[in-house]
Order: C-alpha cells, then sequence, then structure tokens
C-alpha cells in the first residue's frame, strides 16, 4: 500500500532583527557569524556619495552581464552558484579587473569592513581571509542589479544549499555547517519596493528535497511560505544589511522613480574555528 505523506508545513525559526543607525560595529558582524543576530540593519553606514561612485562604476562597467544561470539579474563579479571549484575560480580571476574597476580608487565600504574585521578577528586568534584554490582566489565581492519581475524581483531562496552542495574541491564547502553570512551593502535603491524580506524559516535538507530545490535553494513557492512569518528591511542609499542566509530571503519587486536597486555583495563564515572564509 502506498501512504501519501501530508506535506509538512516548515518549522518557525524565530529571527533576531537588529535595526539601527550609524557605523557598523564589529561585534555585531561576529554576532551574525556566531548566529545569535539573524538580520541586522544598519541605516546609512556609508556615505550616499560613495554609493553614487560606486552606482556610476556599476553603470558603465565594460564586466556588467547579463546572469545565465536561471537567476534574473544583471551582475559584475562571480558567483560559485551552480559551478565546480575550477569554474568558480575562473571566472573570479577574470573578473577581477571589473570588480576592482567598479570600486575604484576611494575609500570603500566592502574593504574598510574586510580590514577592520580581518583585525579583530586576528586579536581573537582567528584569520579571515577569501576563500582560494589551486585555481586561483576569490574576489572581495560582486554586484548585483536583480530584474525578475512579478512579486519578487528576487524570488525567495536560501544561500546554504549552493555552499552545501559546493563540492570538495572548495574549501568553503566546511562553512555550510556553520552560519553561511551574507553582506550586502545597498548603493542604489527605488523609490518604493526592493525591500529585502526574511522568512522565519531555515530549511533543512529534507524541506529543500521537498521543495525540489536540495543543490539550489532557489527558488522557494508563495505557497510553501504563506504562514510563515517574515520581516521586511527597507533599505535606503548607504544602509547594510547582514543576514543569516540559511533562513529563507527575496527582494520585493520594486516600483517608483525608475531608479535602479544595485548592491554589493559577499558571503562569510566560519570554515574551522580559527578561520573564517569569504566569497562570493
Ligand atoms: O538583493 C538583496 O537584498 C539580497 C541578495 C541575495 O539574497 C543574494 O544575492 O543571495
Ligand atoms: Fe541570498
Amino acid at each position: 500500500m502506498v501512504t501519501v505523506q501530508a506535506p509538512q508545513a516548515p518549522a518557525i525559526s524565530p529571527l533576531e532583527i537588529r535595526e539601527r543607525t550609524g557605523s557598523i560595529s564589529i561585534s555585531e558582524i561576529i554576532s551574525v557569524l556566531k548566529g545569535e543576530i539573524t538580520g541586522l540593519h544598519i541605516k546609512q553606514a556609508f556615505s550616499v556619495e560613495v554609493a553614487e561612485e560606486i552606482t556610476a562604476n556599476f553603470i558603465r562597467n565594460p564586466g556588467l552581464r547579463e546572469r545565465k544561470d536561471g537567476v534574473p539579474g544583471y551582475c559584475i563579479g562571480a558567483s560559485h552558484y551552480r559551478k565546480d571549484a575550477a569554474m568558480y575560480f575562473a571566472d573570479s580571476e577574470n573578473a577581477r579587473p571589473f570588480v576592482e574597476a567598479l570600486l575604484g580608487n576611494i575609500v570603500d565600504p566592502v574593504r574598510g569592513l574586510f580590514d577592520a574585521l580581518k583585525r579583530e578577528l586576528h586579536d581573537q586568534g582567528i584569520e579571515l581571509r577569501l576563500t582560494r584554490s589551486e585555481w586561483g582566489e576569490a574576489n572581495i565581492c560582486r554586484a548585483f542589479c536583480w530584474s525578475g519581475t512579478g512579486s519578487y524581483a528576487l524570488q525567495p531562496h536560501d544561500d546554504v544549499a549552493q555552499v552545501l552542495c559546493a563540492g570538495n574541491d572548495y574549501e568553503l564547502a566546511a562553512a555550510a555547517n556553520n552560519t553561511v553570512v551574507a553582506l550586502n551593502l545597498y548603493t542604489s535603491m527605488p523609490e518604493e519596493g526592493g525591500d529585502l524580506r526574511i522568512w522565519s524559516h531555515k530549511p533543512t535538507v529534507a524541506d529543500r528535497k521537498s521543495q525540489g530545490v536540495e543543490t539550489t535553494g532557489y527558488p522557494y513557492s508563495t505557497a510553501y511560505l504563506e504562514a510563515v512569518p517574515c520581516h521586511d528591511f527597507k533599505l535606503k542609499v548607504g544602509d547594510i544589511a547582514l543576514i543569516d542566509g540559511g533562513f529563507i530571503h527575496g527582494v520585493t519587486s520594486q516600483s517608483g522613480n525608475g531608479k535602479r536597486r544595485v548592491l554589493l555583495n559577499n558571503f562569510l563564515g566560519f570554515a574551522r574555528p580559527d578561520l573564517v572564509l569569504w566569497w562570493t
């Protein structure tokens, strides 16, 4: 006899959200890395002038291209999503001049944050570095502008499936057992929408299998998330958001003045108690 199991309702995991205005503190970033904070939103964390310069560098960048991996959007830089290590590191090496052109020679908030976190972790006996391999090294960030139509500019997803399925050629595979932190810096925002929505659910491997997203973590259906509470980060230019990328999140559709939504993004996480890796 075949028994048909009723689909399991997604388990609710509480969100620990912090939102405030000002400079980002390194101890807060470490709290997100340790899984103590699920979502950290720092408003006006870097200057509008710097944001505008990076956005201008994005728009005129010869490395700007459309994503061809099923996620609608435009990007500069490399993504390890659905790539083996050889391909990802080759992409990273090829994209380096474009990422450098994106950040230009200004004092930018990504490198500033990386250096400050590196110093603080070093004092605690922990190394922070870009992930690397025999094929090359990751870049410090990439830039995105999502172009999904419908309710979401970027559909609900988690960032951990792609790390869990990365394969043994990646040293970052070890980070999937710990909190995978997504760091987002917003350099251009539309007038309305483009919120970062995070749901109170951290899917397991079994949840992903049931949703047919075992290796990608993308996309989860609206029906699956219907009964799950969520929080919307209302973002403005110059804001920084860090989230535990294991929780399902997405970007709501945008409207208003036609300004594009541009962000710098990367991931970081503990690979060992004495090593934090940083990748894209
Ligand atoms: O655009 C955002 O605010 C979030 C981006 C994101 O979730 C991702 O790149 O995986
Ligand atoms: Fe994400």
